[in-house]
């Protein structure tokens, strides 16, 4: 059985959904962190960079939240919340899938850190980030006004990578998402899936 180390108000979130949506078995250990907001030194026992998501199957130890999701699909369910290469959404799902972490977190954390260092208050960096971040999310609902999900009409993996930035991670990057109408109306879907409750009940932010 997949051991989920979890570490609270994270990504490792993105897996006790996987595994909800899939209906397969998993164990979840939980970790609380520092006060500084960092991972406990005792997930470096799992892992050597001691970051969530973290899984165990057998005596395979996987990191990297996209990664395991893809493992997981492939590996324990039959390729269920994918889509095959010869599809027409192939494009759409792995562009999305890849997104979420490449190119949305990324820029989110750089917002973050940025937000955190008052001497970038000033500095023309932070503003073309913050010019970068209304981009991006513009973008993305555009997409969305088109779609129900990300890759198209059906619901994939791709959709359990790229909700976390607009949720859990807001509790890091408190940015406004009222005037993406599309993101909100799309939130509403995810959050009105069983799986997902479930998933958030167990696993999701307690504040
Ligand atoms: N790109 C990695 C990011 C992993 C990561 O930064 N995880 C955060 C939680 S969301 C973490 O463990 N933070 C605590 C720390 O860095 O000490 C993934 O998708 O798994």
């Amino acid at each position: 059985m997949i051991t989920i180390y979890h570490l609270d108000t994270s990504r490792s979130e993105r897996i006790v959904w996987l595994m909800e949506e899939l209906g397969l078995d998993y164990k979840l250990e939980l970790f609380q962190r520092n006060a500084n907001g960092s991972a406990p030194d005792t997930m470096k026992q799992i892992h050597a960079l001691g970051k969530a998501p973290v899984i165990r199957d057998g005596d395979t130890v996987l990191a990297e939240s996209g990664a395991i999701v893809d493992y997981i699909v492939h590996r324990h369910a039959g390729d269920r919340l994918t889509v095959a290469p010869a599809a027409a959404e192939y494009a759409r799902y792995i562009y999305w899938f890849h997104f979420a972490e490449g190119s949305l977190m990324s820029l989110l954390i750089l917002a973050l850190v940025l937000g955190r260092v008052p001497e970038a208050d000033a500095s023309p960096v932070r503003t073309r980030v913050l010019e970068r971040m209304k981009q991006t999310l513009s973008f993305i609902d555009s997409e969305l006004a088109q779609a129900t999900y990300f890759a198209g009409a059906a619901f994939t993996a791709a959709d359990i990578m790229m909700t976390f930035p607009f949720t859990t991670m807001r509790h890091f990057l408190n940015y406004e998402l009222a005037p993406y109408a599309n993101i909100l109306a799309y939130l509403q879907r995810i959050e009105s899936r069983p799986a997902y409750q479930k998933a958030m009940a167990l696993a999701g932010s307690k504040d």
